[in-house]
């Protein structure tokens, strides 16, 4: 996927200052710290759009980055970060189940996890509430450079297992420091994510996106 264009667009605390363009959303969900700025960032090939900390916690709102006009990304706050209050952390819980329960253009959900432990609580949980609203996900399995080659079947196995993934369900091991993985999500996004119809602009985003999916088959 060549990406041409890559905006960070607001950093939203709530529906009235999410985007109106109807643009295709992808989300990313995951733990606190365990990578979901990073991805963003390989993905588009920018050292640091999104704001990546050692700190957990720092992505505290929905951020909107689009891609090449035809796509968001939406950096959701991690879940499981103990240093908040109770109330600020069921303030975010609402806003974001909220947010991955009713919005239209969102079209994706991409749950990372760390493929260096099996799946937390927090992480079943959050895959088998995503699962029960119906929502589609694309399991991404990142930190792959932190653990030898040999072991990785074994890990993947892990992650399918704990989660209780059906076969068949998308799995995919990713690295933001390698790049490992970056050109099979584009890949799957490509494939899963429906360009917005309509107008001229978003036919020729269309045969881009489809070019972009040859040129990454090829
Ligand atoms: N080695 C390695 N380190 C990574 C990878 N992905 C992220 N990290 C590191 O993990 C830490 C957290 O990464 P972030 O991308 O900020 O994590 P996040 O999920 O966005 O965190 P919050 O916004 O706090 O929820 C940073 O120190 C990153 O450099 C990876 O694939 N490999
Ligand atoms: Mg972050």
């Amino acid at each position: 996927m060549k990406i041409t264009n890559a905006e960070f667009i607001i950093s939203a605390v709530g529906p009235a200052q999410y985007p109106e363009d109807g643009l295709p959303e992808i989300a990313l969900a995951g733990r606190s710290n365990v990578g979901k700025s990073s991805l963003i960032n390989k993905l588009i090939q920018r050292r640091n759009l999104a704001r990546t900390s050692s700190q957990p916690g720092k992505t505290q709102h929905l951020n909107y980055y689009r891609i090449n006009d035809q796509m968001y990304f939406v950096d959701v706050p991690g879940y499981g970060f103990a240093k908040v209050s109770k109330t600020q952390r069921q303030a975010w819980g609402r806003m974001i189940e909220a947010y991955l329960q009713e919005r239209e253009p969102l079209q994706l959900v991409i749950q990372v996890i760390d493929l260096r432990h099996p799946p937390t609580k927090d992480d079943i949980a959050m895959y088998e509430w995503l699962t029960h609203y119906e929502i589609p996900i694309c399991i991404v399995a990142t930190k792959a450079d932190k653990i030898p080659r040999s072991k990785w079947q074994k890990h993947l196995k892990e992650v399918r297992t704990t989660l209780g993934l059906p076969s068949g369900a998308p799995l995919i091991m990713f690295s933001s420091e390698t790049g490992a993985g970056r050109d099979e999500l584009w890949e799957f996004i490509n494939q899963h994510v429906k360009p917005l119809e309509g107008d001229a602009d978003s036919e020729l985003a269309a045969q881009e996106l489809q070019a972009g999916q040859d040129e990454a088959t090829e």
